[in-house]
């Protein structure tokens, strides 16, 4: 790398909203790679200042007015409880924050004691607990020791009362973990974005803006990144993009991450650029190499690389392809900067699985770049995200994990990879435990038959506290339409390896695939009771199918027996795309018994009565065997 021009910085920014207890690893994956190269880089997440902004005594002094402004429109009980105690919300609302962020644990006891904290609409669902008269609702959730969860719980209900209030008097798109995601989901046309950023600002917007005018004055950059994974971050990258743009017109943006990877591969949209000088795809790191030297004037501008510009009024693909950046030679992520001790651990749902997303600040690791499989029939395996397979050693990987836990403070690491391999698991565990590393880990895997009892148990001795996979629809004849790689009966024993090795098991599961029947569906969720019975999973999810345009499902329907609705031309975002399937399954139906049975087998509800209870429509019996699970088991066994 040549050396950098004095002065010259790059400023990466997370836009509201990703998540609140942890930052989202891209702008430290970027900042960590740039320093590796000598360029000067800071970054800065705008989507927790903007919480703290919003949730602070002036924030929710600033909710007043609005919130009269709406109740005098409609009066709802959200609005009521906020106006009838809003000056015990502003002399709560910091020292709630707080405790939130781990500090100040002793008024946990005040909070618990419910006279502390107002409390709203939200709290009506403690009464769902059907405690007896003058008893605690939470008992059952927390016992009589859990005093920091509990408090944790009712100050997270009591930020949901606020974030309730926020929603009707000033924004209704407003969420924590995602914001305005309807502009940018799949939209094939700019003009709903555009029109929402044309609209005056509202209290929100404006306190964006002033944040985002704030870091660009403190540090100076001569570049901003603005990264948006998902689709719920995108229109506030385009009003912090805007906001920069209004003040320093001549400084450059660009666009990345996720969702421009995923959903705008086509994009043909200009107005994109009024925003935006640059929009790149796939990993960030070679292309912004190529543009920082463009910036610099050392490389002209045909010979970027995976990257949108705007000439003559049109959208022009500039890729000179260059080889990206090994996995090895990435660098280390950097959380440098980021302000790591006043993120928030909320705790929202009493799911085990929810809680390690929502709770807790752990630090983020790739432990090889794509997926090794590459295979799911559902999944966006023509994206380089999941093709380009790229792995690293085990001993770099427990550098960066060394040099991590040095910067951070903090030994927990979640595994964001798509499917982390087993072999480089073993091998990472391995290197973990020769050098007497002391992690505590999870992540997402597949339930293949590599993960064996033995490597289970040394994943766990390694610090592997909890594992997600797809089970996806539990149907060997759909497992294998989808090209999975797996069996029900293999995912049972490889579940058990990791549930006995004491490790938390989810499991993702779908509904809604190409063909799926009704008596598939039964006896999909007859396994999936039986796998809980057995004390295989702990946890678990059904998402309904979306067929995406990167799929093989969206790439060749005619395989899964299924025809694609046309898409509409668009110049902006392309990702679901609708399809006809000829068995004509209500698939909504499907859905409601399907979340109504996970719910309550977590909660060890119903996991031995026929799962026929949960539809309220008319079902066949189950054609599988009510032991087939324990057979599976009793067959490893042996
Ligand atoms: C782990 C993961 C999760 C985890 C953790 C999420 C989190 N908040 O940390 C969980 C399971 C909770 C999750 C949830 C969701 N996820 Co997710 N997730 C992932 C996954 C597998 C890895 C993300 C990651 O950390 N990658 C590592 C970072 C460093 O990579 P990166 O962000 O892509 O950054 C690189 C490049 O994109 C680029 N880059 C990034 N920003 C910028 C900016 C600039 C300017 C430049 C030049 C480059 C650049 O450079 C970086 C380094 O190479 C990705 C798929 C993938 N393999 O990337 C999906 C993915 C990001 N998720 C996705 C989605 C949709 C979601 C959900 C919305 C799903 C849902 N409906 O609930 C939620 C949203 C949750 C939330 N609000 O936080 C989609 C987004 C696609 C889209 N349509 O926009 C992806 C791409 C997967 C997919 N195809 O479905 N997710």
């Amino acid at each position: 790398m040549l050396p950098q021009p004095s002065g010259w910085r790059v400023l990466s920014l997370i836009p509201p909203m990703t998540q609140l207890n942890t930052p989202y690893p891209s702008t430290a994956y970027l900042t960590g790679f740039l320093r590796s190269r000598g360029i000067d880089a800071v970054q800065q997440d705008l989507a927790l200042e903007l919480v703290l902004e919003l949730f602070s005594r002036r924030g929710v002094q600033a909710l007043v007015e609005p919130a009269r402004a709406a109740a005098s429109r409609s009066l709802t009980p959200t609005l009521d409880a906020f106006l009838a105690q809003h000056e015990r919300y502003a002399d709560t609302i910091d020292a709630a924050i707080r405790f939130l962020q781990g500090a100040d644990a002793t008024l946990a006891h005040r909070i618990n004691a419910r006279r502390y904290l107002p409390e709203g609409p939200r709290f009506a669902q403690l009464d769902a607990y059907l405690a007896e008269e003058g008893e605690d609702p939470l008992a059952w959730a927390f016992g009589a020791l859990g005093l920091q969860d509990r408090a944790r719980h009712l100050a997270t209900l009591y930020l949901n009362d606020l974030a309730d209030v926020l929603r009707e008097a000033v924004d209704p798109r407003f969420e924590f973990v995602r914001y305005a995601e309807k502009l940018a989901t799949a939209q094939p046309t700019f003009d709903p974005l555009a029109e929402a950023l044309a609209a005056p600002p509202n209290l929100i917007d404006r306190e964006l803006s002033r944040l985002a005018e704030a870091a660009v004055e403190r540090h100076q950059p001569s570049l901003v990144l603005l990264s948006v994974p998902f689709p719920g971050a995108v229109y506030a990258a385009f009003r912090i993009a805007r906001t920069i743009k209004a003040h320093w017109p001549d400084l450059p943006i660009v666009l990345g991450g996720g969702f421009v990877n995923t959903e705008l591969r086509e994009l043909a949209e200009p107005r994109v650029f009024d925003d935006f000088d640059f929009v790149t795809l796939d990993a960030g790191e070679r292309p912004l190499l190529a543009l920082i030297e463009h910036l610099q004037g050392r490389r002209g501008r045909s010979r970027l690389v995976r990257t949108f510009v705007r000439e003559d009024g049109a959208v022009r693909y500039v890729n000179m392809a260059e080889p990206d950046v090994p996995f090895e030679d990435v660098g280390t992520p950097t959380w440098d900067g980021l302000p790591l001790e006043r993120y928030l651990s909320l705790l929202d749902m009493l799911n085990p699985m929810n809680r390690l997303w929502s709770d807790g600040r752990w630090n983020k690791l790739t432990v090889a770049h794509g997926c090794y499989w590459k295979k799911c029939s559902f999944c966006d395996v023509s994206l380089d995200y999941i093709s380009r397979y790229e792995a690293a050693s085990a001993t770099t990987l427990v550098d960066r994990i060394e040099a991590i836990v040095h910067e951070t403070g903090e030994t927990g690491f979640h595994f964001v990879d798509e499917a982390a391999p087993p072999k480089a698991l073993k091998a990472l565990a391995e290197e973990i435990s020769r050098r007497g590393t002391a992690i505590s880990w999870w992540g997402n895997v597949r339930f293949e038959k590599t993960f064996t009892p033995d490597l289970c148990e040394r994943l766990a001795e390694s610090g592997c506290v909890a594992i997600s996979g797809g089970l996806e629809v539990a149907s060997d004849r759909l497992l294998a339409l989808m090209k999975k790689g797996v069996s029900v009966d293999q995912v049972a024993r490889v579940t058990k390896a990791f549930a006995d090795a004491g490790i938390l098991v989810h499991a993702y599961l779908m509904y809604g695939f190409p063909t799926q029947t009704v008596q598939d569906t039964v006896d999909a969720l007859e396994y999936v009771r039986q796998l809980f019975e057995n004390g295989c999973i702990h946890s678990g999810f059904f998402h309904r199918f979306a067929c995406t345009v990167h799929s093989p499902v969206g790439l060749n329907p005619q395989d899964y027996g299924v025809t694609l609705l046309p898409l509409p031309d668009s110049p902006f975002a392309k990702n679901d795309v609708g399809f006809v399937d000829p068995t004509g399954t209500d698939h909504d139906a499907m859905g409601r018994a399907l979340k109504k049975a996970i719910y309550n087998f977590m909660h060890g509800i119903g996991v031995d009565s026929d799962v026929r209870q949960w539809f309220d429509v008319r079902v066949p019996k189950p054609t599988v065997n009510r032991h087939r699970i324990a057979r599976a088991l009793a067959e490893t066994a042996r």
